[in-house]
């Protein structure tokens, strides 16, 4: 900002994701109610300084009469909120189908699906299509509401493709792209078939943003070996143009943690947990319920233990909190049940006529609960398979006070590149490896609890979401002012 002089002026940001960070219900032909969902992302937009920020995205429900969508219109334009009206075969075949089935399996290193291989190939070009042109509504909506030097901050693996349809529409827009998710060895990701027009359109991006530097080293290696382009210590080159590529790591609000903690619902909420599981220590897992969050894997971990260390039947029990997503697709369908049958069988087996080892929650918790819940928690088990960051470990150093829990965290979380020192780091594929954690975790003496959380405590309290968002859209600034420079040389 201040190289472009624009301290004290308030810039335009458009950001531009699949989904708005609302939810809306429709109440009537033309009135909806809308809730905000205050996430990671929401607050860390909020809290970067001299920008003026709108969100334009998919509301999550289909609107197919023009009263209904005006209506929805309006409502979020209160709220900064710009809608992409998307119908239900183009939200089967781009978001179910291409992201979902396609794209977020191939980027948590599961490989293209395996199961019906044929039926995936067949309607591969179809997926591909339709993301394609889910892509160019996106881009439709942003140039209805740009205005020259606006920035528009495109996120995650659903609209890769926008940074093209941007860039041809007008070369000079301010564009940067960030994936939340990883971004894979360049031996997985070229089996895309797509992979060659997805990184040209990633490329046409100014700036491009990964949680850490091992992805960003990633998508230079696919560009390099796929593309044949020259890779640089500031990204890589196409003909003279650079496209910038670079690591920043999102925190969260952790000051909105912190003040919930001092809340009298949260409190009281934080007295009757510590009493309903006194004499036990408490152990918590807290996932979106997806195959990547390697939830079977945790629980037969806590199984292991259990079985090797009997004295610790009934004295220790393990929360797991589920929230469902993808609740249509056969194989998140799948993953519930065999999730269930695991919890079932081990609290038939080690429960007690009073207590059991496990409650396994399939829901999703309002902001106070959570907090109190990551407060009471002895030990924080994150057992992602593969996760861009995992933001459920920051969240629950932030509300360790005088607890000073333990956070035990898998080594394939983006998390561990910056927790790695406090956590005890762990391989989720090796279940006797996750349960000797857990046995390190509860009885550590306090001293190296108190400096591992330290260590943590610090990190997540100074790389919040707002250094991050900020950071960005400052980078992407001067991105584009050097490469003016550049050209006017
Ligand atoms: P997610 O895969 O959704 O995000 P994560 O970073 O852990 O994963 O964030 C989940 C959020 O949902 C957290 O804020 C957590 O509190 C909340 N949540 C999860 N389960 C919940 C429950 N049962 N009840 C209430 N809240 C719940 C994607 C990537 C991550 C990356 C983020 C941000 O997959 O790797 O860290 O984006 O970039």
């Amino acid at each position: 900002f201040r190289r472009l002089g624009l301290r004290g002026m308030k810039q335009r940001l458009l950001v531009v994701a699949n989904r708005l960070p609302v939810s809306a219900n429709r109440r009537g032909e033309d009135h909806w109610s809308l809730e905000i969902s205050a996430g990671g992302l929401v607050s860390a937009l909020l809290g970067v300084k001299d920008v003026d920020a709108k969100w334009i995205g998919w509301a999550g429900v289909n609107v197919p009469d023009e009263i209904g969508q005006r209506a929805l219109t309006k409502a979020l334009a209160e709220k900064r909120c710009i809608p992409v009206f998307l119908d239900e075969e183009i939200v089967h075949q781009y978001y179910n189908g291409y992201c979902n089935n396609i794209l977020w399996p191939l980027f948590h290193y599961l490989g293209l699906p395996q199961e019906d291989r044929l039926a995936t190939t067949r309607n591969f070009e179809s997926q591909f299509d339709a993301y394609k042109r889910a892509n160019q509504m996106f881009a439709d909506v942003v140039y209805q509401h740009y205005q020259e030097g606006d920035v528009i901050w495109c996120h995650d693996y659903h609209l890769m493709f926008l940074p093209k349809c941007l860039k041809d529409h007008d070369i000079n827009m301010k564009v940067g792209w960030f994936l939340h998710t990883p971004f894979p060895s360049s031996e997985i990701y070229r089996t895309l078939p797509s992979r060659l027009e997805l990184l040209r359109s990633v490329l046409c991006a100014d700036l491009v943003g990964f949680h850490t530097y091992d992805y960003a080293r990633h998508f230079v290696s696919a560009c390099t070996r796929i593309l044949g382009l020259e890779g640089t210590p500031e990204g890589v080159e196409d003909q003279g143009r650079l496209t910038r590529v670079a690591a920043f790591p999102i925190g969260i609000d952790s000051d909105r943690f912190k003040r919930a903690l001092e809340l009298p619902a949260v409190k009281r909420h934080i007295n009757e947990l510590t009493q309903r599981f006194a004499g036990r220590k408490v152990m918590l897992g807290v996932d979106r319920l997806d195959m990547i969050k390697g939830i079977p894997q945790k629980i037969l971990a806590f199984e292991k233990f259990l079985e090797e260390n009997p004295d610790w039947n009934d004295k220790v029990v393990l929360l797991q909190i589920a929230v469902p997503t993808r609740t249509d697709v056969p194989e998140y369908q799948k993953l519930t049940s065999q999730v269930h049958e695991i919890v079932g069988r081990i609290n038939g087996r080690f429960g007690t006529l009073t207590a059991v080892p496990i409650h396994h929650l399939d829901r999703s918790l309002d902001f106070h609960a959570l907090c109190a819940l990551y407060a009471v928690t002895d030990v924080a088990l994150v057992t992602s398979l593969r996760d861009g960051m995992n933001l459920v470990s920051y969240e629950y150093v932030a509300c360790q006070g005088s607890k000073k829990g333990v956070l035990i965290l898998s080594e394939f979380a983006g998390a561990a590149q910056s927790l790695g020192a406090g956590a005890i780091l762990v391989n989720p594929w090796n279940i006797t490896e996750v349960a000797d954690s857990i046995h390190h975790a509860l009885t550590m003496p306090s001293d190296e609890r108190e400096k591992r959380h330290r260590h943590n405590y610090a990190h997540v309290t100074t790389h919040t979401a707002q250094d991050w968002a900020e950071t960005f859209v400052f980078e992407l600034n001067d991105t584009v002012a050097e490469a003016l420079l550049r050209t006017r040389q």
